[in-house]
């Protein structure tokens, strides 16, 4: 019997690798074409089936957004960086139209436990992105400095939720998990980047790096992306709601 290779495509240089090693990120232009983006900007315009839609979950069901979850472009930066088969985890569109609010700065494990912990995320820009429409901003470095205190956001700039999460060990325990809009306590604003993402590049990050952003403060400019969560084959994910992952590519 013969097993298959699995063999992504190169989609990154040894440099960009590398930045993301050192910083927890690194910007990569041109994941997605100008046609990609069109065309998915204008499925989401549409009607779609109620099937199609599971929420964090809708790169199982909507074509478009397997599509992108899946694209070789995008999965193949997060199998180089992963060193092995991507699995989605989740899938997310994050339209900021003018004025909306931004994410408040946290650390993507607080969200996604997982053992061992190689949760990373491609997040996709689908417009021209920056510090004046909300665009993603990063702390370098800060992968390596462990989880940070955190409270609940709860500022009129940055989203606030709370959810009691169903979790899962992987000996089968059972519990509860409360979970909210996690804001870093003891965050240095002074270390904050606010990037500058053209449409159709993406960031990669590590579940460690501390990013977010802040309010679409243009009065014209929408700031629309799309964001992936990766683990590596074989990682196990504690919240119920997410613990089907599916392999990509
Ligand atoms: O798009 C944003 O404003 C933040 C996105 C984010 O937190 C994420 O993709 O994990």
């Amino acid at each position: 019997m013969t097993t298959a290779v699995f063999a992504p495509p190169r989609v990154l240089t040894e440099q960009q690798v590398q930045q993301f090693r050192t910083d927890g990120y690194v910007v990569v232009p041109n994941l997605l074409t100008s046609d990609e983006i069109d065309n998915f900007v204008a499925q989401q315009a549409k009607p779609k089936p109620a099937e199609w839609n599971l929420g964090l979950q809708s790169h199982k069901a909507d074509p478009n957004w397997k599509y992108v979850s899946n694209h070789p472009r995008v999965a193949g930066g997060a199998a180089q960086l992963l060193g092995g088969r991507p699995f989605i985890v989740q899938s997310m569109f994050l339209n900021k139209a003018a004025g909306g609010q931004g994410i408040a700065l946290h650390q993507d494990t607080h969200y996604l436990p997982s053992e061992p912990n190689t949760l990373m995320a491609c997040w996709l820009a689908l417009t021209d992105t920056d510090g004046d429409n909300g665009g993603l901003c990063i702390v370098p470095g800060s992968q390596r400095d462990g989880l940070h205190p955190t409270r609940k956001n709860e500022g009129k700039d940055h989203v606030s939720w709370e959810v009691d999460y169903d979790m899962r060990d992987r000996d089968g325990r059972e519990y509860k998990q409360k979970m909210y809009s996690f804001e870093i306590t003891d965050l240095d604003m002074s270390k904050v980047v606010k990037l500058t993402v053209p449409r159709g590049a993406g960031v990669y990050f590590t579940g460690m790096t501390i990013h977010g952003s802040f309010a679409n403060q243009s009065p014209t400019r929408l700031r629309s992306a799309f964001a992936v969560h990766y683990v590596r084959e074989g990682t196990w994910l504690l919240r119920r709601d997410v613990q089907e992952t599916v392999p990509a590519m």
